[in-house]
């Protein structure tokens, strides 16, 4: 008889204990979740503005917007971003110690000027430049190399003025009574004209700014999709027109769009066919006079990659015959040791570089500063 009780009363206990462990089981699915920091407020997902790479923070970011309601993405402002690049520019670094290297002889004889001169040819500086900047430091160091000048300091001092720290390298971004600012970006195919329109957008948005993008290369169907794809990260919309259509007529719907909403900004992408002036001419000229039925053109955007040296320059000048450039965007300098095609494409052209390309990630794109660029140069 006892032992039947003792039976029913283990009985009784283990339903106890199975029930309270459900019980915990179900209490801490309730419980837990208002414990849990909040999943995702609005730009949690992202890297923050300072965040080193923002390319390293993608899956992440991605696998967040797969359970969260989607957010957009928060870019980089654009203050630090040259800082940030500035170790983009390793390749043109050599030119830097190089030039260091051979102006801290000792003696500083006819070969040594000699193999400065190569150095900097070598860098796409352009003959010209070269030759300025070699007679600046011949005699500055040689007056003020006595007195214990810094060598350092006296050829950041020239290299700074070779790129010109009085041109005016603000983007025309916004438009007179209202209306918005129109970017025209051009260039030759492959140079980065896309890309740059996408990450524009994102510097644009970072200032706060209301954008609209034009995709006016009708070419290529992808470039309308690839302008999707940038605007959609941080809620920009493109303006499409049908493939194959005429490029004209999607920047002025774009442009007139923008006037309505009354957006700050848009940046009209183009095709960058080459195939004659005069085509050209014809097409981008038509691009330009139906936009300002709308509003005027701010700001035209020469695309042009660093890589490609003197012959990007050569091209690079047809299409400033035909439209009346007003900023340069000197894209892939990353990796790429001709840094001195800054110098080059201005004295060229003579037209400022405005925004430097180092590198394919979103935020890849700097505005151009003379001094933070020959800082990072000289490493
Ligand atoms: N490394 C590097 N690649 C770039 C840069 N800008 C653009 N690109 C790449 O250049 C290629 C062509 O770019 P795209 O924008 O399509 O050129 P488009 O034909 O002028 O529109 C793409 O693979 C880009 O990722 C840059 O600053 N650095
Ligand atoms: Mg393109």
């Amino acid at each position: 008889m006892e032992w039947l009780y003792l039976v029913i009363a283990l009985a009784v206990l283990a339903v106890l204990a199975v029930a309270g462990g459900i019980g915990l089981v179900v209490g801490r699915g309730r419980r837990a979740r208002p414990v849990e920091p909040p999943r995702t407020t609005p730009g949690d997902v992202l890297a923050p503005p300072e965040a080193p790479d923002t390319t390293v923070a993608e899956p992440e970011a991605e696998r967040e917007h797969a359970v969260v309601v989607p957010t957009l993405e928060r870019p980089e402002r654009p203050a630090s971003r040259l800082v940030r690049l500035r170790q983009r520019l390793a390749g043109s670094g050599t030119l830097g110690r190089g030039l260091l290297g051979l102006l801290s002889r000792d003696k500083l004889d006819e070969d040594t000027w000699e193999a400065i001169e190569d150095l900097l040819l070598g860098a796409d500086i352009g003959v010209q430049p070269t030759q300025e900047l070699v007679e600046r430091l011949r005699t500055r160091l040689r007056v003020e190399g006595d007195a214990g000048t810094d060598v350092r300091t006296v050829l950041r001092e020239e290299l700074i003025n070779l790129v010109d720290p009085t041109m005016d390298r603000s983007l025309h971004v916004s438009g007179a009574d209202g209306e918005p600012g129109v970017v025209l970006v051009v260039g030759v195919n492959g140079t980065g004209k896309t890309t740059t329109v996408g990450k524009l957008a994102r510097i644009l948005v970072a200032e706060d700014r209301s954008v609209l993008l034009a995709a006016a290369d009708t070419f290529r169907a992808a470039a309308a999709d690839q302008l999707g794809t940038w605007g959609e990260r941080v809620g920009v919309e493109v303006v499409r027109g049908p493939e194959g259509g005429d490029p004209a007529s999607v920047a002025f719907e774009a442009v007139k769009e923008g006037v309505d909403r009354g957006v700050d900004t848009v940046v009209v992408d183009t095709a960058g066919r080459l195939q004659n002036k005069q085509g050209l001419m014809d097409e981008l000229g038509k691009v330009k006079r139906v936009i300002e039925k709308q509003a005027p053109v701010t700001e035209v955007l020469l695309v042009l990659d660093a890589t490609t040296g003197q012959n990007g320059l050569i091209q690079a000048k047809v299409f400033s015959e035909v439209v009346d450039v007003t900023g340069i965007a000197l894209t892939k300098l990353d990796g790429s040791a001709k840094g001195g095609i800054v110098v080059a494409v201005q004295r060229q052209l003579g037209v400022p570089v405005k925004l430097v390309g180092l590198g394919e990630g979103r935020d890849d794109l700097a505005p151009f500063d003379a001094a933070a660029f020959v800082d990072a140069l000289l490493g």
